[in-house]
């Protein structure tokens, strides 16, 4: 069962290089924390992921949603990665046939596959998205997560859905890295073997409020982390809020949520340590 081992053992042994670089990014820093910057002007995207770096293990960007993009913005995005030792994960939730994600992911405006280390997909297709994507993702080195699960109300990704989800991940272990889901994945569907690791990245994480207008649910870290076994808690809104501008807020709210998502994971660590004792 790879959540209890440590994040460094897991990145000695894991085949995709994505993963690995952030399970070591993770143990480096102790952060198994990712911001969410959901902002739509380049300066306060910057800024934040700026103020977050040092705490954060990932940063993970909705591109599309900033008005003035550019280029650019992406060599400066990679330059904070470089400065500040955090994985880039852009959360482009592809959904299409094989031939048109491997287009939206290597080309268009925002070329995500030349500088994202890590996407992620809707398994509905099927797996010919998992072959579209890594035509192009797999030669750079990239990974990929399927939405195994969902955080908000009324989510249709249950059940059969998400051990669907999961078996095709199995399937292509050098390119699917993990989920986003809520809980560990070990055990879900019949192909299930202790060897496999699969990276469980979770939105939904909130210490202050439960959730918000628009049907998202948020759980702590300690639920997220030691109760249901998750790797990365996600977090934005709890962290950045509503004001960009607030860098001493920002700075200890990061701080808050690296320190509640590390403690949990110790107590994962510690559990699996008396258990080897007694
Ligand atoms: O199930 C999901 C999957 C994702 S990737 N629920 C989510 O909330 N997300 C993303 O996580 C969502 O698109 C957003 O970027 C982030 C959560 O943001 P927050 O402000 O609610 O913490």
């Amino acid at each position: 069962m790879a959540h209890r081992r440590t994040y460094g053992d897991r990145a000695k042994v894991h085949k995709n290089p994505a993963a690995r670089l952030l399970l070591e990014t993770i143990e480096r820093k102790q952060s198994n924390l990712a911001v969410s910057v959901d902002v739509v002007s380049a300066k306060d995207f910057l800024n934040i992921i700026d103020v977050v770096g040092p705490f954060v293990c990932l940063v993970k960007t909705h591109v599309d949603i900033i008005e003035d993009f550019t280029p650019q913005l992406i060599t400066e995005l990679q330059a904070l990665s470089a400065k500040h030792d955090f994985v880039i994960f852009e959360d482009r939730k592809f959904a299409d046939i094989g031939n048109t994600v491997s287009l939206q992911y290597s080309s268009g405006v925002h070329k995500i596959a030349s500088w994202s280390h890590i996407t992620n997909a809707h398994p509905v297709p099927g797996p010919s998205i998992i072959a579209g994507l890594s035509s192009v993702g797999l030669p750079l080195g990239r990974g990929l997560l399927l939405l195994a699960e969902m955080s908000t109300k009324g989510s249709l990704a249950t059940g059969l859905y998400t051990e669907a989800a999961v078996e095709m991940a199995r399937e292509n272990q050098d390119f699917v890295i993990g989920f986003i889901a809520q809980r560990r994945m070990d055990g879900v569907g019949k192909n299930s073997t202790s060897e496999e690791d699969f990276l469980i990245l979770t939105p939904g994480v909130g210490l202050d409020v439960k959730g918000d207008s628009m049907g998202q649910q948020y759980r702590t870290p300690e639920q997220v982390v030691l109760e249901s076994g998750c790797d990365v808690i996600i977090v934005g809104r709890g962290i950045y809020g509503k004001d960009p501008s607030l860098v001493d807020s920002i700075v200890s709210q990061a701080k808050r949520y690296q320190v509640a998502g590390w403690q949990a994971y110790l107590e994962r660590i510690k559990g699996v340590i008396s258990d080897l004792i007694l």
